[in-house]
């Protein structure tokens, strides 16, 4: 059975392929499944019918066969468990795929959202200013760990994962992205994820809704 996800209907990024359906079309595109997409608006997603799937009134969420997911990453565990290709066939480099999964969502995705969410929602407030020099410390930190476990290698464990697939986009998200270029190994990791042919048509796919709407 198709897979139907939700994305936004009209998407606060402008077509910049950052809303979180991006890494699940992603995912869905590397390991060749078709899938459909079902755009919801912002009052759509906070009404019960959305919540009964997604609890938090947000977007990505993931049908299939009587099953319902939410999160990113569960919904892209779940795709890597299912097909071939975003995660190694070996247990040992499995789990440790996997761990690197948790480290993107867990570790690194947070640090960046705080300072997005700062940008976003503080940026009138007196403090904010002082404020942003210390989230940016933040996200350095989790960063220059980063940087320095990928060292030379082009992924962070071997073959691409769903786990490097995951840590591109939270890399890619833009309050990362100037500190992302103080550390050229992770400019030119992000660079590559973005250069794959599954990662293009996934962000072509996400376009096409903006190009729709902003020609509506
Ligand atoms: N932890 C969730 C976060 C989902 C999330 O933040 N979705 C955003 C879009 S990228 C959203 O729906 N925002 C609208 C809102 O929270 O009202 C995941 O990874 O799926």
């Amino acid at each position: 059975m198709t897979p139907t996800i939700t994305a936004f209907e009209q998407s606060p990024d402008r077509g910049r392929g950052l809303a979180r359906d991006m890494p699940v079309r992603w995912a869905l595109e590397e390991v060749g499944q078709p899938y459909a997409v079902r755009l919801v608006s912002f009052s759509e997603m906070k009404q019960p019918a959305h919540r009964t799937l997604q609890p938090f009134g947000q977007i990505p969420t993931y049908e299939e066969d009587g099953l319902a997911l939410f999160e990113t990453g569960a919904i892209i565990l779940h795709i890597a468990e299912r097909h071939g290709g975003l995660l190694p066939g070996d247990d040992n480099a499995r789990a440790r795929a996997i761990a690197w999964m948790f480290a993107a969502k867990s570790t690194v995705e947070p640090v960046i959202v705080e300072r997005e969410a700062a940008m976003l929602l503080e940026c009138d407030k007196g403090w904010y200013e002082e404020r942003l020099p210390i989230l940016d410390d933040r996200v350095r930190v989790r960063l220059r760990d980063l940087s320095a476990r990928l060292g030379d290698s082009d992924w962070l464990d071997g073959e691409f994962s769903a786990g490097d697939l995951l840590m591109v986009s939270a890399l890619r998200r833009p309050a990362a992205s100037a500190i992302v270029k103080e550390f050229p190994n992770l400019a030119a990791f992000v660079a590559r994820g973005e250069a794959r042919p599954a990662f293009k048509r996934a962000f072509d796919a996400q376009y096409a809704v903006f190009a729709a709407v902003s020609n509506a």
